[in-house]
């Protein structure tokens, strides 16, 4: 199953208590104070790991506890610290705190990276045992501290997936067959709307030098930004791509228009997030294999031209024109890689999901 957002609660072990305790020893009338401190309590960190793709462990367990750390002994002995723990997640996952009562979050981290780690509820620190309080003129003090307590949050978990290319288009239009005939996925592809029901990551190898991960997400339909099919809450998978395909059916199939297919999606992506559209964009016109009417592909052409977005006619089943729309995105993605050199993104994403446009 794919889940891609969760709540969960995570609690940090608290320290152990410092202790009170004196020597006492035969023909040693008067020992010294020797409690030993606590041990610190666990502490919770979320690791991002390559090995997951899913959040779906966290939906069944959604509450975490480190142990806390054991009480100070005397002779000295310090209370073992207890261990942190790790929760693994997706490369991709961002985290944020959640405050429980309005609703508001807060980024803590973005973890676009296999390893990166990130405290989430810091373990509470041992007390000190009376052993540390004795000084020139208290020999024997009877005070020690308790343990400070484990830090306790909710968080939400939001995974987004990488990827450098995000296929849209409307249900059907043929976004999984050309994930699969570029890429090892292998989503169901089948001739009814909304076979795919969630997104696939396929990577692209042009040759040795160059590679990059595509993403087949559900199609989108009209209203999609305000719930409608399946699509909007998706589209958090393409925030991170650099280049948007748009996979239009211009077959006389589909028994719609091209040009009014391209613009429905076009303007249901805007209204999710505006920033989308200024994305570097390409059209793949599908379908050509069984298209009639030349004319079609034409008028879409024209249309998309005139803002600037190439169109590419190409056959997902035969694989006509799928090289140059292969060399077209890798175009773009250099390009973008390139200015994302000279100028990096905001470290965080500020909000998780986005807020539907009135
Ligand atoms: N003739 C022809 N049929 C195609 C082409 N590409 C896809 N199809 C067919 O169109 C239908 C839908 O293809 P999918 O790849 O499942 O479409 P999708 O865009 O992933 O659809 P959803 O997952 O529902 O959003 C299938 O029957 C495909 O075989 C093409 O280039 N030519
Ligand atoms: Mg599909």
């Amino acid at each position: 199953m794919f889940v891609d957002e969760v709540e969960i609660r995570v609690t940090a072990g608290g320290g152990g208590n410092g202790c009170v305790s004196f020597r006492r020893e035969k023909y040693v009338p008067r020992g010294g104070p020797n409690g030993g401190d606590g041990g610190d309590g666990g502490s919770v960190y979320v690791v991002a790991t390559e090995h997951l793709n899913t959040l779906v462990n966290y939906r069944f367990h959604p509450e975490y506890h480190a142990r806390r750390g054991a009480h100070g002994e005397g002779s000295n002995r310090t209370g073992h610290s207890a261990r942190d723990i790790d929760l693994d997640v997706p490369v991709g996952t961002v985290v944020y705190e959640l405050a429980p009562a309005t609703g508001e979050t807060r980024p803590l981290a973005d973890l676009t990276e296999a390893g990166s780690r990130v405290l989430v509820a810091a373990g509470g620190h041992g007390g000190r045992g009376n052993a540390q309080f004795a000084t020139s003129t208290n020999r024997a003090p009877r005070r020690a501290e308790p343990g400070q307590p484990g830090e306790a949050r909710h968080l939400r978990l939001q995974l987004r997936l990488l990827a450098d290319v995000g296929l849209v288009g409307f249900p059907n239009a043929g976004k999984s067959t050309l994930i699969s005939r570029i890429s090892a996925a292998r989503p169901k592809i089948a001739d009814y709307p909304f076979t795919t029901l969630t997104p696939h990551l396929g990577v692209v190898t042009l040759d040795a030098e160059r590679s990059f991960v595509v993403a087949d997400v559900p199609g989108l339909i009209e209203g999609a930004h305000s719930g409608h099919g399946l699509g909007q809450q998706f589209l958090k998978h393409v925030e991170r791509t650099k280049v948007l395909v748009h996979v239009v059916d211009v077959s006389e199939a589909s028994g719609r228009d091209p040009v009014e297919d391209f613009e429905t999606v076009r303007r249901e992506i805007g209204l999710f997030d505006p920033a989308l559209l200024e994305r570097r964009q390409l059209v793949a016109a599908n379908k050509i294999d069984v298209l009639a009417d030349r004319s079609r592909v034409e008028r879409l052409a024209e249309h998309v031209e005139s803002s600037g977005i190439p169109l590419f006619p190409m056959s997902a089943v035969t694989g006509e024109g799928v090289r140059a729309l292969l060399e077209a995105m890798w175009q773009r993605i250099s390009a973008a890689r390139e200015s994302e050199r000279r100028a990096p993104r905001s470290a965080l994403p500020d909000a998780p999901g986005h807020t539907v446009a009135e």
